[in-house]
């Protein structure tokens, strides 16, 4: 995987030190884009050392479910959350925390379950009629500035939503779901990091990719798990909805390499990289293109299991601390 060593080398070269709520200083790059073609380098699974990658799909199962708790990942095999879930201070603090192991609404709450509201005057009835007809539930009347409300709510599956409409309308560039929910930033163990996912089908070559933006990205251990989920959560969608994923485009905000991560960095840089491997669904997960089905019921129902590598080859195991 070139690119992610380029992306280290160019952190290396141009980063300024900076300080942050973690107490450890990082190498930072304001902005970087990766781009990877799915289908002629295969996989972008890290080479150049062993990639978690049963940790990496048993995290994206549980986003799939709307998981909120770190048991719920602990048991899809995937232990990353444990320390953001008991051992952040400012979260064990934080009022809306539901005790042991619970995250707030992170990520696949927001994906799957976005809380909408809305305050519409009861005098316009159409409007409340739309939003019933669209699964808005009716709330509660109240006074706004001396104006009768109705407060309506739905929880919104934002993914279901993409999925519907690459079937419908492949044509629209509307097909996208985000994790920042400014109204949850203060009731979350961690704010969303990648949180913009745009799918993009092309109805002519059959073809599916996806534009990724993370906001805070740690290069050490956060890019290649991200890199890893991405690329999986296309694979799946496009399983689902008959089409092949193509391109993967990955752009970071503050892309960042932690000082206690140099040394993991730079053996690395020293290992020349194998080619990449490929991603393998299992024949369970039925394909739309060969059943003309649409079964979007299995975002929900596969199992960590139902993804492996194939001819995946790596350098030894590297590990080093995650700030938290
Ligand atoms: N981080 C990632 N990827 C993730 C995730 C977290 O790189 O998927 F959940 C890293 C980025 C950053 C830290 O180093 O975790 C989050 O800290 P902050 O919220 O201060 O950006």
């Amino acid at each position: 995987m070139k690119q992610y060593l380029d992306l280290v080398r160019m952190v290396l070269d141009n980063g300024s030190w900076q300080e942050n709520r973690t107490g450890i200083r990082t190498l930072s790059m304001p902005g970087a884009m990766m781009r990877f073609d799915l289908q002629k380098e295969g996989f972008p699974g890290v080479t150049t050392k062993k990639l978690a990658f049963k940790s990496v799909v048993g995290e994206l199962t549980g986003f799939l479910r709307a998981s909120r708790s770190a048991a719920d990942f602990r048991a899809l095999g995937c232990k990353v959350w444990d320390q953001n879930a008991n051992e952040n201070a400012a979260w064990l603090a934080n009022p809306y925390r539901l005790g042991e192991d619970d995250l707030g609404p992170v990520y696949g709450v927001q994906w799957r379950a976005w809380p909408a509201y809305k305050a519409i005057e009861t005098s316009h009835a159409a409007q409340i009629a739309d939003a019933q007809a669209r699964g808005f539930r009716l709330i509660s009347t109240f006074e706004d500035a001396g104006k009768e409300k109705v407060l309506l709510y739905k929880a919104i599956d934002q993914l279901r939503e993409c999925l519907d409409t690459i079937i419908q309308n492949p044509g629209s560039r509307r097909i996208l779901f985000h994790g920042w929910n400014c109204a949850d930033l203060d009731a979350i163990a961690l704010p969303a990091c990648h949180l913009l996912y745009q799918f993009l089908p092309n109805a002519s070559t059959k073809e599916i990719s996806l534009c990724l933006y993370i906001r805070s990205n740690d290069i050490g251990l956060g890019t290649p798990f991200n890199l890893a989920e991405g690329a999986a959560l296309l694979h799946l969608v496009a399983r689902l909805t008959g089409y092949t994923p193509r391109w993967f485009t990955y752009f970071i905000g503050d892309a960042h390499i932690y000082e206690n991560h140099l040394p993991m960095l730079e053996e690395q840089l020293q290992r020349t990289p194998y080619p990449a491997p490929r991603l393998v669904i299992s024949d369970r997960i039925p394909a739309f293109s060969q059943t003309g089905k649409y079964e979007p019921e299995w975002l929900e129902k596969i199992e960590p299991g139902d993804f492996s590598l194939e001819d995946y080859q790596h350098h030894a195991p590297l590990t080093a601390p995650m700030a938290v």
